[in-house]
C-alpha cells in the first residue's frame, strides 16, 4: 500500500504535468508505469485512455499541433513504447510538440533479459528531439522540464522520458519545478529585414512560400497583416493551410503546393525571381520539386538556420521571431506594389485557377464526384470549425481544393504522410474546440488503421462527422503504380460495412449513393453530432486521380 502522506516518483511526474498547464493526458497504463495512472485519477489532468498507443501519440500530437504546447502520451513498458513511435517519428518530422512517457524495467532488470527489458531511450532517440531516462526519483521534475522545453523549443517536435517501476515508486525529496518564463525571441537583425525588403523592392515576382512553422497564431497574424498593406502573392504548403484570411484570399492567394509538380503554385513558384520562405520545413515539399531549376533566389524567414540542398541556397537567412521580423518588414516594404506586368500574370493565373477544366465530374450511378463532396463540404463547413485529414487520393483532393481560411483548422500529415491521423486528430480538435463539429476526413484503407478509437468519441460523446472517401483500395498507391508501371499491386481491399461498424460502437453511420443524397445526410450528421460522432461512407469515384498526377507545367498562359 502507498502512503498517502508521503511523495513518490508518480507524484512529482503528475505535479509536473499539473505546473505545465496540462489539461489531458493520452495513454494506457499497464504494470511498470500503473503508480503514475494511479495518482493521475487522483490528481488529474484528464485521462484519455485509448485503444492504441500509437493512437494516443496521434492524439497528443493534434493537442500539440493546435495548441503550440506539448500533447501528452502515457504508455508501458516493452510494446507500450514500441506502439509511440509511429506517433513519435510522425510529430517530430512534422513540427508537432510531444512529451511522451513510457514505463520501464525496475532499474535492477535494466540490463537482463528480463519481462519487457528493452532499451527505450535507444529505439525512440532516432526519433525524437530528446530522448533519456530518469534513473534518480529526484530528478524526475526537471527532466520533465526540460523535454517539454526541448519538445516546444525552435522546430518543435517529441521529446521522450523512460522512467524505470523502481523511479516511479519511491519516495523523493524535492519539490516539483514550476515552468520558468519562456526566452522572449526577438526579431531577425536590422540590417538583414532591410536586405529583404530591398530585395522585394527590386523583384518583379517576388512569392511568400508559407510552411507549417508559418500557421502558428501569431506569425498568422503578422503574415496577414503584411499582406494587408503590401498584395504579395502567396502558396502554402498542405501544413500551411489557412494562414491567408478570406478577405485577402482573391488578391494574394495561388493555392497549396504538395506531392506533384504541377500546380498554379508550382507554375508561380517557377516563375518567380524572389521566393521568400517562411517556416518552411523541406520535409513538407523538397526544394528539387519547386525549384528544379535552381532558378530562384530564396530569402529565408524562421526560427532555425534551414538546411541547405543543392536545390535550396537561401541567400539570406532572417532567423528569430517570425512574427517580430515581419512586424519590422512591413513598415519597410510601405508602398511597394508589384510590377504591372506581374499583376497582370497573376490575374491570369487566377483565372486559371478558377476554371478547372481537368474534370468531367459526370460520375457513374452510385459514385460520388471528389469534387462534389469538397464543394458540400466547402458549403458547410464554417470558418471556425477544425477539418482533419488522413492520407491517401482524398488528401491530394482536399490539399488541392478544399479551403481553409483559419490557420491549422485543415490538418494534414504531410511530413511522414502517416496512415491513421484523422480520426485521432479530430478527438483532440473536438476535446480543445469545444462544442464545435470536427469533419474528419479519410480513405477506407486510413480509416481501420485508428478507427477504433471511435469509441472514445462515443464515450466523451465528441461532435465528430468522419467522412470514409470508399473505393475498396489503397488508392493513392493504387494510381501513382499504374502511372509508373502501368498496373498496380497490393492494394485491392475487401468490402467492409463501416454503417455496421459504427452501430457496433455506439455511433451512427450512414451510406450515401449520390452528391444530391450526401448533402443532405452531411447537413443531417452535422446537427446529429452534437449527440457523438457520426460516420458517412462515399462511394467516391476516383476516375479523375491519373490527372492529379499528370505533369503539365506551362510557363504562360494565354
Ligand atoms: C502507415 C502508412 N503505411 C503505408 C503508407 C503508404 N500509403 C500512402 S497512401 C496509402 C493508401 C491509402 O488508402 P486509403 O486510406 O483507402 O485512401 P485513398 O488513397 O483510397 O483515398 C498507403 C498504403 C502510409 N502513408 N502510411
Amino acid at each position: 500500500m502507498t502512503d498517502k502522506k508521503r511523495h513518490y516518483g508518480a507524484d512529482l511526474i503528475i505535479d509536473s504535468l499539473i505546473n505545465h498547464e496540462v489539461k489531458y493526458v493520452f495513454g494506457i497504463p499497464g504494470a511498470k508505469i500503473d503508480r503514475v495512472f494511479d495518482t493521475l485519477e487522483e490528481k488529474g489532468p484528464q485521462l484519455i485512455v485509448s485503444r492504441h498507443e500509437q493512437n494516443a501519440t496521434f492524439m497528443a500530437q493534434g493537442l500539440g499541433r493546435i495548441t503550440g504546447k506539448p500533447g501528452v502520451v502515457i504508455a508501458t513498458s516493452g510494446p507500450g513504447i514500441s506502439n509511440l513511435a509511429t506517433g513519435l517519428v510522425t510529430a517530430t518530422a512534422e513540427g508537432d510538440p510531444v512529451l511522451a512517457i513510457g514505463g520501464q524495467v525496475k532499474r535492477s532488470d535494466l540490463l537482463k533479459r528480463a519481462h519487457q527489458s528493452m532499451n527505450n531511450v535507444a529505439m525512440l532517440e532516432p526519433i525524437t528531439k530528446y530522448s533519456a531516462e530518469v534513473h534518480d526519483p529526484d530528478t524526475l521534475s526537471e527532466t520533465i522540464a526540460n523535454a517539454y522545453r526541448i519538445a516546444k523549443s525552435g522546430k518543435p517536435g517529441a521529446s521522450f522520458i523512460s522512467i524505470p517501476q523502481d523511479v516511479t515508486d519511491s519516495p523523493v525529496h524535492v519539490k516539483t519545478i514550476k515552468p520558468l518564463t519562456e526566452p522572449k525571441l526577438g526579431s531577425a537583425s536590422v540590417e538583414d529585414i532591410n536586405y529583404l525588403a530591398q530585395a522585394i523592392r527590386n523583384a518583379v515576382l517576388p512569392v511568400l512560400l508559407l510552411g507549417n512553422g508559418a500557421s502558428d497564431e501569431k506569425v498568422t497574424r503578422s503574415i496577414r497583416r503584411l499582406l494587408g498593406s503590401v498584395k504579395l502573392p502567396v502558396v502554402e504548403t498542405f501544413q500551411g493551410a489557412g494562414i491567408v484570411s478570406r478577405d485577402l484570399e482573391e488578391e494574394t492567394f495561388f493555392g497549396r503546393v504538395g506531392l506533384f509538380r504541377n500546380q498554379p503554385g508550382d507554375m508561380l513558384l517557377k516563375k518567380s525571381d524572389l521566393v521568400i520562405a517562411i517556416g518552411y520545413d523541406p520535409i513538407e515539399y523538397e526544394a528539387r520539386n519547386w525549384n528544379a531549376e535552381v532558378s530562384a533566389r530564396t530569402i529565408v524567414i524562421d526560427v532555425a538556420q534551414a538546411e541547405i540542398d543543392t536545390y535550396f541556397q537561401p541567400e539570406r537567412e532572417l532567423i528569430g521571431s517570425i512574427s517580430e521580423t515581419i512586424d519590422l518588414l512591413i513598415p519597410a516594404v510601405n508602398g511597394y506594389r508589384l510590377p504591372e506586368g506581374s499583376v497582370e500574370y497573376l490575374q491570369n493565373l487566377k483565372k486559371n485557377m478558377s476554371g478547372d477544366i481537368k474534370f468531367d465530374r459526370q460520375s457513374a450511378a452510385g459514385l460520388v464526384h471528389p469534387l462534389d463532396l469538397i464543394d458540400i463540404l466547402q458549403e458547410q463547413t464554417k470558418d471556425d470549425m477544425t477539418v482533419t485529414v488522413d492520407v491517401g487520393s482524398h488528401y491530394i483532393w482536399m490539399a488541392r481544393y478544399f479551403k481553409s481560411y483559419e490557420a491549422r483548422h485543415l490538418l494534414f500529415s504531410n511530413g511522414m504522410q502517416t496512415l491513421g491521423v484523422a480520426l485521432p486528430w479530430a478527438i483532440s480538435a473536438a476535446l480543445i474546440r469545444p462544442n464545435k463539429t470536427v469533419i474528419s476526413v479519410s480513405g477506407d484503407g486510413g480509416f481501420l488503421f485508428s478507427a477504433q478509437e471511435l469509441e472514445i468519441a462515443v464515450r466523451l460523446k465528441l461532435p465528430i462527422v468522419h467522412i470514409i472517401w470508399n473505393d475498396g483500395s489503397y488508392n493513392m498507391v493504387k494510381f501513382q503504380e499504374e502511372m509508373k508501371y502501368g498496373r498496380s499491386s497490393g492494394i485491392q481491399l475487401g468490402h467492409v460495412d463501416f454503417v455496421k461498424y459504427a452501430e457496433a460502437f455506439g455511433a451512427k453511420g450512414y451510406r450515401v449513393d449520390s452528391k444530391e443524397s450526401f448533402k443532405s445526410t452531411l447537413e443531417k450528421a452535422i446537427k446529429e453530432s452534437a449527440n457523438g460522432p457520426i460516420l458517412i461512407d462515399v462511394p467516391i469515384d476516383y476516375k479523375d486521380n491519373g490527372k492529379l498526377g499528370e505533369t503539365i507545367l506551362p510557363d504562360e498562359f494565354d
